[in-house]
């Protein structure tokens, strides 16, 4: 029975049923714990604690939802004063003589689940997961977390004195995942699941049945596990490789053991105000709105809603085909894999099955489920086949006769609203388009090898492509589970232009002294996981010299070096040499006097006395400016949206280290204007290719950043 009405005015909805206070956050879309929100619920429950009235308080989340956790958004605004966090609101519920019981449905994660693990119990639906996933923003759980969820798996495992409950907590701050609702009761954070009927309704009867009982996390008994802390630092990447946040949760883990609960709390309070406003927090929290920018696209009708993809069908049964049709499949996208070559195919299905029996062999996949996945791609000679799909990807050899052949066919085979869509990484999407009968359901769909492991997909679009296209298309890369990144159609588009630029740079500094080892270390300790020659020995030499026949010319010079090693045959990986060398069966770059010997002959050729002083910042800035001056260039020229963009293309593409925050988040942090006179002082000394992007000359001269560059905050 109701006993108030709900207050349709506040961001934390209360009602009173039976004596028991319902709280229900109500901060759409995700009941974020904002200040405000955080205010509202501290006063409710502040109110709770002296109202006689009510004898037990339940927690729960409007919509569908506990709480997405504290308001990201906060911390990135500067502090203000007087304002209330969720750290507030959990202390209040700490100091409460009174029973709570959170009922959760949805995600509680972060400050969501701090708040939960303050409650004496906690229930959840099906559907609920929890998790504190703060370290992936370069943070640590701020709330109590560090020191709640230790204690309470360790009680609920007990085995080794509670290690391997501790163990749990550590392993799932660490990977900052979230856990569904029946392992999260397995590991004990849940006490109970509510198959049937309503959460709230089972969480007002165990309120009134418990009134009176605390079972506070804070009290619980804990054991001493230094051994474990050692260990686990080990085992995190080093501060400066993006594990600043990650020994940061060690230490306040430690405290969880080492210390009384309420010098944890403070220790754990201290690292996470240390954290929030550092640079690498600052990188990941600017990288998380980056992501959920993607999809917003200016200037597109408000009213076009993206179309429903059911069937899906890949030109080409090579490497990437079969990994884009997997790609499909994964996401519950039957996939049709159309290729007339019978060799082709039968390589493409063992593609398929060796992939999947690879997850069956290392328990990633139960074994029907991968016979699913496998049945769901399903390989076709003929265009009638693929006639129904509701988009369709051309993954044939990069040739512009080739892939208007296969356009000209599909535009004749497809229904009429299919999407037609092109994974060249370089061709001219308008002139694939103006090969059909409609041109505006063309679009780029530009995956990434291997497709069924890269995050990135840029969605191209033609001067045709129609908003429908654009939209489903976004929409689409989100269901695929990939970072859709919106580009123009220019050469290269966003990632690879970028990328020409930096090789570009690279391959100077070969010239002018530097070795393939030497450049390739020094990228590898700024955070990439390979330097720019070991990815060209991947991708292929030959794949880049037959790019570079097809490039528009310019004004600058490039280096010849890939080519002298591409007429020796040294085309990388493939070939067993190319920058470097490679032992049978291995992948490891090796040095290799002859790829040297071919650099030194460059240089002599060029009449270039090679330098022995190019240090390791030398390579780092002119790589990174030559990232960053073409990704200037690319959003002056209206080609990528926003700088964010050029960085998820880079962090999810080529391994841009994301605690650096991408090329153009870095730009910021340095100031582009001291990028902009560096520049200058280059294309005196180096040459005209160092001609600074017009956007970039702008931006410095106005002292100013590529994006609004907030004060960071915390709550
Ligand atoms: C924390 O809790 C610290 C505490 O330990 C201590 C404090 C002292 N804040 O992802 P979606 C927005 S740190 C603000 O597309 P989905 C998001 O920007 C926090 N905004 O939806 C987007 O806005 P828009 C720890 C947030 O259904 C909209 O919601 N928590 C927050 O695919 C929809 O987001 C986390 O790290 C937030 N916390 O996924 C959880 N969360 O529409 C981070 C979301 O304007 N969030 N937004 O673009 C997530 O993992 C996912 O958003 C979630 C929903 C799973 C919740």
């Amino acid at each position: 029975m109701l006993e108030s009405p709900a207050r349709p005015d506040s961001l934390a909805l209360a009602q009173m049923r039976d004596g028991i206070k319902i709280l229900t956050i109500n901060n759409p879309p995700v009941n974020a714990l904002s200040f405000a929100t955080s205010g509202a619920l501290l006063a409710e429950i502040e109110a709770a604690e002296t109202d006689e009235a009510v004898i037990a308080v339940v927690i729960t989340g409007a919509n569908g939802i506990f709480s997405g956790g504290a308001d990201i958004g906060d911390f990135m605004k500067p502090p203000v004063a007087g304002s209330k966090s969720v750290r507030d609101v959990v202390a209040a519920i700490e100091r409460s003589k009174k029973t709570y019981v959170a009922a959760i449905d949805g995600n509680a994660l972060g400050g969501g689940l701090e708040t939960a693990l303050t409650c004496d119990y906690r229930i959840a639906t099906p559907n609920a997961k929890v998790g504190l996933p703060e370290i992936l923003l370069g943070i640590i759980p701020g709330a109590g977390g560090t020191q709640r969820l230790p204690r309470l798996l360790a009680t609920k495992n007990p085995m080794n004195n509670g290690l391997a409950g501790v163990q749990m907590a550590l392993d799932m701050m660490l990977k900052g995942e979230a856990k569904a609702a029946k392992p999260a009761k397995g590991m004990g954070i849940l006490d109970e699941i509510v198959e049937e009927g309503s959460v709230v309704d089972r969480a007002v009867a165990l309120a009134r049945e418990k009134a009176g009982t605390k079972l506070r996390v804070s009290q619980l008994k804990f054991v001493v596990v230094p051994p474990l802390t050692a260990m686990a630092h080990g085992m995190v990447p080093s501060e400066e490789k993006g594990g600043y946040a990650a020994h940061k949760l060690i230490d306040a883990l430690e405290a969880a053991s080492e210390l009384d609960y309420k010098y944890g709390i403070a220790r754990e309070a201290r690292l996470f105000e240390e954290l929030v406003v550092g640079p690498q927090a600052q990188s990941a929290i600017h990288l998380f709105f980056a992501e959920r920018e993607l999809g917003k696209i200016p200037g597109l009708s408000a009213t076009t809603t993206p179309k429903e993809i059911k069937s899906a069908a890949v030109v080409g049964a090579g490497t990437m085909g079969t990994g884009i049709a997997m790609v499909f499949a994964n996401a519950g996208i039957p996939c049709h894999v159309i290729d007339v070559n019978p060799e082709q195919v039968a390589r493409g299905k063992k593609n398929v099955a060796d992939t999947y029996e690879g997850r069956v062999k290392k328990g990633k996949m139960a074994p029907d489920k991968a016979k699913a996945l496998v049945e769901s791609v399903t390989f076709v000679s003929d265009y009638a086949a693929i006639a129904d799909c509701d988009v369709v990807v051309e993954a044939v050899f990069e040739s512009m006769a080739v892939k208007k052949e296969v356009f000209a066919a599909l535009d004749k085979a497809l229904k009429r609203d299919a999407i037609l869509a092109t994974n060249t990484s370089t061709l001219d999407i308008d002139e694939i388009a103006n090969s059909t009968t409609r041109p505006e359901n063309v679009i780029g769909l530009h995956f990434f090898a291997p497709a069924n492991v890269m995050q990135l997909l840029e969605v191209v679009r033609g001067s045709k492509t129609s908003d429908a296209t654009i939209v489903t298309s976004m929409a689409l890369s989100k269901k695929l589970k990939k970072k859709g990144v919106l580009s123009g159609n220019a050469f290269g588009f966003i990632g690879n232009r970028m990328l020409f630029d930096y090789i570009r740079e690279a391959t100077f500094l070969l010239e002018e002294g530097a070795t393939p080892s030497q450049v390739d270390k020094a990228i590898r300790d700024f955070g990439f996981p390979m330097g720019p020659f070991a990815m060209s020995d991947l991708s292929g030499i030959d794949v880049f010299y037959k790019i570079s026949q097809e490039a528009p010319k310019n004004d600058y010079r490039s280096s010849e070096i890939a080519i002298r090693l591409y007429e020796k045959g040294r085309y990388g990986q493939k070939t067993g040499s190319g920058f470097f060398k490679y032992v049978e069966g291995e992948r490891k770059p090796v040095r290799d006097e002859e790829a040297e010997a071919v650099i030194v002959d460059e240089s002599k050729r060029l009449g270039i006395t090679r330098r022995t002083d190019i240090t390791d910042e030398e390579i780092v800035n002119r790589c990174m400016y030559a990232l960053i001056n073409q990704g200037a260039q690319l959003l002056g020229d209206g080609i990528a949206l926003r700088p964010g963009d050029e960085d998820i293309a880079w962090i999810y593409g080529y391994g841009f280290p994301w605690f650096q925050g991408g090329p153009m988040w870095m730009a910021d942090t340095i100031g582009p204007k001291k990028i902009y006179d560096q520049i200058m002082q280059w294309q005196a000394t180096l040459g005209k290719h160092w001609q600074p992007a017009p956007h970039l000359k702008d931006v410095a001269e106005k002292n100013g950043t590529f994006a609004p560059r907030p004060k960071i905050g915390s709550n």
